[in-house]
């Protein structure tokens, strides 16, 4: 088993690249083998599950009046929107130019299996800001009207211990639909609001107020040429925000939140990205006959698109615009490391680049988004550098989620991770104390009414080899073997030779949703 799970743009085995280290493979493969063996899931599943005794509200109090470690580093935060796993060079897309997101996975850890917890944009990113599953935080939806502050966000913890909090780009815990987003104590001194480059508020949009202060008119532009220009774009300006934030002078550490807006649709790169791309070379979606017949039968379940066979012309061509948008994003990258370098920094910053969910872009006939939990949808990219503190050409196949990054930030931060956090810190991994292979039994994802539409709600639950996922209240459901079927195609929910892991799967969810809950306030005496 040289590669579990490889990237399908690859044109060599991922994990044969030079870039990972050759215990690895070795390591992983004696992991998967061991726990395999065990055959024991749902024995596992209990032990994976979280116990989380005390009330969320506790966190405020317990972190009051804390102060970061005197070494606490930098944070350069970078989460673009809609980017899926398979985008990356170095992690074996031989079809993509990202030569800055691979030095950050030369000069880091890059962990090849992260998975989001909802597909949809307020409920993932709520959830990798608090470090805890959407469900527990009322904030599962897309479009709701407040936060209802179920749990500090880490980026209020952090600058609430000392550190200097800027954003750039989108927030989206609250609807910004027909207003602008209203800010929530979350910590930032410096908030350069852009939930989308379009010219979608009068005022208060931060990007369009700078491209009006240069005379500059986002709508007639995007009418005459079809895009933005490079420099005047809003993955651009994001970089630029970031890099006028990274050279204050300030004392003690800062977290910068770098949020572009793209590889969102619609897709429309700079035409110098686009015109990179030879769309005869691309490759296809992950598609098969069967999955027009699978995704009939789940039409009733919510989703932006109608699954059907698209045009290989077109699907090649959205591809090479997707593919732009992150060549455009690796450019920014390039330039916020640049700045670090110049202003002496980059040594005690950590750089960490993810995104908030996936893209189908024409896997099993679909686009864009909703109550599925493909892998293009659920994987994304998880990568961590600071190459004096963490491990460097490290690749980590462990299953870890983004609700690990808010715990692994405090825990770098030399705060204390509350019990009501449902993050796990990847610090072992990233220090090389821990194997790189393990870190959670399964991970989970949700979808509960995040879109218009529909109403749906769906849970998955994935391990090392199997995923199910179930569309409650519908009777219907999926289950994937990874090993034997990586995209996906062939559902064996009903397979009779399958119901024993069915079964497993099931249990192992209904045991962590349930030990997931938060129980209230801390007990202060016997009854
Ligand atoms: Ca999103």
């Amino acid at each position: 088993m040289a590669a579990p799970y490889p990237c399908r743009f690859a044109a060599i085995p991922v994990y044969s690249m030079a870039a990972a280290p050759n215990s690895w493979a070795i390591m992983n493969r004696r992991s998967f083998i061991a726990s395999a063996a065990t055959g024991a899931f749902s024995t596992a599943a209990a032990r994976g599950a979280e116990r989380r005794p005390t009330s969320t509200s506790a966190q405020a109090a317990a972190s009051a009046g804390v102060r970061a470690a005197s070494d606490a580093p930098n944070i350069l935060w970078i989460c673009t929107d809609q980017q899926r796993w398979d985008t990356i060079r170095a992690l074996g897309n031989s079809h993509i130019r990202t030569p800055n997101i691979d030095r950050l996975c030369a000069e880091g850890v890059a962990f090849t299996h992260a998975h989001c917890q909802n597909p949809i944009c307020t409920p993932s990113r709520a959830s990798f800001l608090t470090g805890m599953y959407p469900r527990y935080l009322n904030a599962c939806t897309n479009g709701n009207e407040r936060w209802q502050n179920e749990a500090p966000l880490v980026t209020k913890t952090l600058a609430d211990a000392g550190y200097d909090c800027g954003l750039a780009g989108k927030f989206h815990l609250t609807s910004a639909h027909g207003r602008i987003e209203p800010r929530l104590d979350d910590g930032y001194r410096v908030f350069h609001w852009s939930h989308h480059p379009h010219d979608s508020w009068p005022q208060g949009h931060d990007y369009n107020d700078w491209l009006k202060a240069r005379g500059i008119d986002h709508t007639a532009t995007k009418k005459r040429l079809g895009y933005i220009p490079t420099e005047h774009h809003q993955t651009t300006w994001c970089a630029d925000r970031a890099i006028d934030f990274m050279r204050e002078q300030r004392e003690g550490p800062w977290l910068f939140s770098y949020n572009c807006f793209d590889p969102h649709p619609p897709l429309d790169p700079p035409k110098e990205f686009l015109d990179r791309f030879d769309l005869e070379s691309l490759p296809l979606p992950a598609f098969a006959e069967s999955d027009l017949a699978e995704e009939r039968g789940l039409a009733g379940v919510n989703f932006q698109s109608k699954a059907g066979r698209i045009p290989e012309k077109k699907q090649r061509l959205n591809l090479a615009k997707y593919w732009a948008m992150i060549e455009l994003i690796d450019q920014n990258v390039g330039r916020m490391i640049e700045a670090l370098e110049a202003t002496g920094q980059r040594d005690n910053t950590v750089i960490i680049f993810t995104s908030d969910h996936g893209h189908m872009i024409g896997d099993h006939g679909l686009n864009n988004k909703g109550c599925r939990f493909y892998d293009g949808l659920v994987r994304v990219p998880l990568i961590w550098s600071c190459p004096k503190r963490f491990e460097t050409n490290l690749r980590s196949d462990a299953l870890v989620e983004l609700t690990d990054i808010a715990p692994t930030l405090l825990e770098l931060a030399g705060l204390e991770v509350p019990e009501s956090m449902h993050g796990r810190s990847l610090k072992p991994i990233l220090t090389g104390a821990a194997d790189a292979g393990e870190h959670r039994e399964f991970v989970r994802c949700t979808f509960s009414e995040t879109l218009r539409g529909p109403r749906s709600f769906g849970t998955m639950i994935r391990n090392r080899r199997h995923k199910l996922c179930t569309y409650h209240g519908t009777g219907l459901g999926q289950l994937f073997d990874l090993e034997a079927d990586p995209n996906e195609h062939r559902n064996l929910w009903d397979d009779p030779g399958h119901a024993s892991i069915k079964a497993e799967l099931m249990l192992a969810s209904f045991d962590a949703e349930a030990m997931s809950a938060d129980v209230g306030s801390r007990r202060v005496g016997r009854y």
